[in-house]
């Protein structure tokens, strides 16, 4: 029989699963017209009949998270048992992005970091584990402590949305990108950090030169231990390391 304390620490947060997290349902190229992501609730529509959209699915109908014991797992690529998208974003190099999240809890503070992997062939037909990819961008930390201020504080100030660039000159190709929330409001807990990763095929035109470098596989960017995956947001700091590997400029 679960002790109460058992009882409080699962129930809790399940209950605030449902409602608290999101998912990117939409995105436009240069404040263009909108086009839809995925919703996880697809994810079990018999095959063939969910909307095909750029965004991939994966089976996390509680919107929830990838926890640090999974990052060696290929569903920190793009969450759980994920299938790709069966569309593509079109885009250039150096376009903007504006990845609309459905909501965001104010309390899951963290970094907002993009990753690009090149496919090879389609990425309709790729699989989580075959992507290598390079971080784009980042951000996190802006202000204050205990909890303090975090660009998650800014992408809920407007109106739940996040830019990524795709990096100018980039080479035409087909491309997933990796857009990822780590919530840390419960990393001062071995375990504790949640990752949000949505996964989105874009296919590049234009005329840029520049290959990805490498890149790595998503199980290589994070370990439980890392300074910024177990990291207390309610005491005084003065830092943050955002974790995973160095952005490519381009
Ligand atoms: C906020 O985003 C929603 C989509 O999530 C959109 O329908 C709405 O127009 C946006 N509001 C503004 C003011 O841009
Ligand atoms: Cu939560």
């Amino acid at each position: 029989m679960p002790s109460f304390s058992t009882i409080a620490a699962f129930s809790f947060p399940l209950l605030q699963l449902a409602s608290a997290h999101g998912y990117v349902a939409g995105i436009k190229v240069n404040q263009g017209t909108w086009i839809d992501g995925a919703n996880p609730n697809w994810y079990y529509q018999p095959a063939g009949t969910a909307p095909q959209t750029p965004g991939w699915q994966a089976l996390n109908q509680d919107n929830g998270f990838v926890a640090p014991d999974s990052f060696s797992t290929a569903d920190i690529a793009c969450h759980k048992s994920a299938k790709p998208g069966q569309k593509y974003i079109s885009a250039n190099s150096g376009d903007t992005l504006t990845l609309y999240w459905n909501t965001w809890p104010d309390s899951h503070k963290g970094p907002v970091i993009n990753y690009l992997a090149k496919c090879s062939g389609e990425c309709t037909a790729a699989t989580p584990g075959s992507l290598s990819f390079s971080k784009i961008s980042q951000s996190a930390w802006l202000s204050g402590s205990d909890p303090g201020t975090w660009v998650t504080d800014t992408l809920i100030a407007q109106n739940f949305t996040s830019d990524v660039k795709i990096p100018a000159g980039l080479a035409p190709g087909n491309y997933v990108l990796r857009h990822e929330i780590i919530a840390l409001h419960s990393a001062g807990s071995a375990n504790g950090a949640q990752a949000y990763p949505q996964c989105l095929n874009i296919k590049v035109g234009g005329s840029g030169t520049k290959s990805l470098p490498a890149g790595e596989a998503a199980t290589a960017f994070y370990k439980s231990t890392d300074p910024g995956i177990l990291f207390n947001l309610y005491t005084a700091f003065t830092s943050y390391t955002i974790p995973g590997p160095a952005v490519w400029s381009g």
